[in-house]
């Protein structure tokens, strides 16, 4: 057997080991308010982020996240899970990449809100930075009404158009 037979062979090994672990939580765990594919439990939250389907912030929150089996875009209302977060997408080499979560200020400019409507912590440690000045997010006023993790700003809150749809990923939360 080659190197490389021996490599997918452990592979598909590891894939295996995975999915049985996954069918035995589903199995035990409550399946109404459990945490199933595509939805995987992600520093603690159960997260959903398809790095095939990008599209408007709109889409991602009135149909994909729901249409998935998931609630809505991701609320990051927290410190060390934005931390974790940006480790996992680091780790899985999607570091520079867009992806849209839940905050917004469309109904009211500057006061950015939650799906569920809670208010978006501003400033450090959430919201990045940009220029030589280090001059924070928000920046873009009425054309820019809702928010990206930016892999531009290693992760970080952005203020973006909303109506962006190309390369711009979505992460969904299942409330669980
Ligand atoms: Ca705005």
């Amino acid at each position: 057997m080659s190197r490389y037979l021996l490599l997918a062979f452990f592979g598909a090994l590891t894939v295996e080991a995975t999915t049985h672990v996954n069918l035995s939580d589903s199995i035990s765990g409550d399946s109404s308010g459990g945490c199933s594919s595509p939805y995987t439990m992600v520093a603690g939250r159960c997260l959903y982020i398809n790095f095939a389907t990008s599209g408007t912030w709109d889409r991602f929150h009135s149909m994909y996240c729901k249409d998935t089996g998931g609630n809505d875009l991701v609320t990051v209302d927290d410190a060390n899970f934005l931390a974790d977060l940006v480790q996992y997408i680091t780790s899985i080499g999607w570091q520079d990449g867009l992806f849209w979560i839940g905050a917004s200020d469309k109904s009211h400019e500057g006061h950015w809100i939650w799906p569920n409507g809670s208010p978006v912590k501003m400033g450090t440690p959430f919201w990045g930075t940009y220029g030589c000045y280090n001059q924070q997010y928000p920046d873009g006023g009425t054309n820019e009404n809702c928010a990206i993790l930016d892999g531009n700003a290693n992760l970080y809150f952005n203020d973006f158009k909303c109506d962006t749809a190309l390369a711009v990923f979505g992460i969904c939360e299942k409330n669980i």
